[in-house]
């Protein structure tokens, strides 16, 4: 007998982010997931909302020969984005191809560019002639104003705000209701705390809170290895007050 086919993408990462993804998918194109991978066994079976937990990553090959062609990152990955980027890249390494979707309540400029794989949810703007790379997230209520660029696997928190012109690097990660002003620079993979408001460039792999920010951790107490590498010391020594 033949496995049935599948239809819809495939959510990678089962947990709030993913929750919000799928709504956000339903509200904008009235698409419906095939399933989600989950790397937490116990979850495999149930239901994240109305969507199946299929299984782990290595279903991929399998639903692949089924018919599946597209994929979703349903990893939030507060303060470190390289495991968005390894799921965004065992998925894309694959064939599968990145679904990018804005909430409807959502205001994307039509001069703004938004890349491969990126979402942008409830009620956040992305204005005129803002650039978003590939696998960003732009979270609830956030704003990336006029000119912004905003690097691959980044993720603007909820409510966060960057002003006209700010350039933000791959893999970095501005924390919730953080406000930068605008020109500023976050480095790649830098990490901006919560409510922190940034008015100085951040150097990348450094972390930065406070009112005005200020960095409170040198790029190798935040692990510089850039590529993810097991082994590397990472945001798991980011204080709390850096969280998203
Ligand atoms: O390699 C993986 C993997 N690693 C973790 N592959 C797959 N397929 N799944 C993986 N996961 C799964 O992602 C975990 O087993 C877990 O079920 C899920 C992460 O869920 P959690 O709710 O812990 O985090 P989140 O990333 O969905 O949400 C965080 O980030 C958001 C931006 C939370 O902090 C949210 O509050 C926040 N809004």
């Amino acid at each position: 007998m033949l496995a049935e086919v599948v239809h819809g993408p495939i959510i990678l990462g089962g947990g709030g982010h993913a929750r919000v993804l799928i709504d956000t998918l339903r509200s904008a194109a009235g698409v419906v997931p095939c399933g989600v991978l989950d790397a937490d066994e116990s979850r495999w079976g149930q239901r994240l909302l109305d969507v199946p937990i299929l299984g782990g990553d290595e279903l991929l090959e399998d639903l692949i020969r089924r018919g599946l062609t597209h994929f979703l990152v349903g990893l939030g990955g507060a303060r470190d984005n390289r495991p968005r980027r390894r799921l965004f890249e065992l998925a894309a390494n694959q064939g599968l191809t990145p679904m990018t979707v804005a909430h409807p309540s959502a205001v994307c400029s039509s001069w703004a560019v938004i890349g491969a794989g990126t979402v942008v949810y409830p009620t956040a703007v992305v204005n005129a002639a803002a650039e978003l790379g590939v696998n960003v997230i732009v979270n609830t209520g956030a704003i990336v104003e006029h000119d912004c660029r905003v690097g691959d696997h980044a993720h603007v928190s909820t409510g966060a705000t960057l002003c006209g012109a700010v350039r933000v690097g791959a893999l970095a990660h501005v924390g919730a209701g953080a406000t930068v002003r605008q020109g500023i620079t976050i480095g790649e993979g830098a990490v901006v705390g919560a409510g922190a408001v940034v008015i100085d460039d951040v150097e990348p792999w450094t972390v930065v809170v406070g009112v005005p920010a200020a960095r409170v951790l040198r790029p190798a107490d935040h692990g510089a290895h850039h590529d993810g590498n097991a082994g590397a010391r990472g945001p798991a020594s980011v204080p709390a007050g850096a969280s998203a």
